[in-house]
């Protein structure tokens, strides 16, 4: 109850903020995007990771409001970013399940990249397989708005949830992003590496992108780039950084 309780005065009082976790593309090693991860900076206890709050939220509802501010305060340090000059780049941003169930989310989404003069093809938005079979028709029929609408989605966690490859086909998704726990043991385990690569041809062939994730070390890194996979996201290249030293990351190019 403490808990949920702080989750309100958070909202009110400004104590959340956003981390950017760089995504690189594994041809040239260039940062092409980065993916949004919520904290909360919590006044007594300090920072608090999604894990120990977004459960919570999803539960009471209040992700709802959460996530809007998530839209909100991403479609802005975009702007911010491209203001400053540097280099334009996409931000994904991860859904909960329960915001499909909101009325309104295609809409606030709009508003969002309309009120910071933001193109829609420089945000994307995360969706795990799980979320989508929350409600399956309903999930789906609102992806396709949001993909007219022109922001980029993509199927995170991919590997992890239960949905058929039936419902892969229905998804109008641009990017399968790989399962941390397929990439850890990608080098030592054979069958890790056979899912890894089948996910890997399984997207080229339906003509998606694939970014592998958690990737944190270099044998990781050339494993997947031996295997065509595109993109890759991990504490190998960088931890969720803070949005200043995101841009400082963009500014010196590396
Ligand atoms: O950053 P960290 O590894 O602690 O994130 C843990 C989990 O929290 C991840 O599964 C991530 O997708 C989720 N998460 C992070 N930010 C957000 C957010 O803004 N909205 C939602 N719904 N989930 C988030
Ligand atoms: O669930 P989701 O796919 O959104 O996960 C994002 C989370 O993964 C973030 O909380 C981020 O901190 C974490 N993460 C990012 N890179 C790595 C990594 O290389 N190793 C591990 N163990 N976690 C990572
Ligand atoms: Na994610
Ligand atoms: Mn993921």
């Amino acid at each position: 109850l403490e808990l949920e309780a702080g989750l309100h005065r958070a909202l009110e009082q400004h104590e959340f903020l956003l981390h950017y976790q760089p995504k690189v593309e594994l041809e040239r090693g260039r940062v092409i995007g980065g993916e949004a991860l919520i904290r909360w900076r919590h006044p007594v206890i300090g920072m608090i990771a999604p894990g120990d709050f977004i459960p919570l939220a999803e539960e009471t509802g209040l992700i709802v409001q959460i996530g809007e501010w998530v839209i909100e305060t991403a479609c802005q340090q975009i702007k911010a970013r491209q203001t400053a000059g540097l280099a334009e780049v996409s931000i994904s941003v991860n859904l909960s399940g329960r915001q499909f169930q909101q009325e309104n989310l295609v809409q606030l989404v709009k508003q969002a990249l309309a009120q910071n003069d933001v193109a829609a093809q420089h945000l994307e938005l995360e969706v795990t397989e799980s979320a989508i079979m929350q409600n399956p028709e309903r999930t789906i029929a609102i992806l396709r708005e949001l993909k007219e609408v022109g922001v980029k989605l993509s199927l995170d966690d991919f590997g992890t949830g239960y949905s058929s490859l039936n419902y892969l086909k229905r998804f109008p998704i641009d990017t399968l992003k790989i399962d941390r726990s397929f990439v850890r043991d990608i080098t030592s385990n054979p069958e890790d590496a056979a899912i890894t690569n089948a996910v890997i041809s399984l997207a080229h062939s339906l003509k998606l992108s694939v970014i592998a994730e958690g990737v944190e070390t270099e044998a990781q890194l050339e494993y997947l780039r031996r295997n065509q996979c595109d993109q890759m996201q991990g504490f190998h290249f960088s931890r969720p950084l803070p949005p200043e030293d995101f841009a400082e990351m963009l500014r010196s190019g590396r």
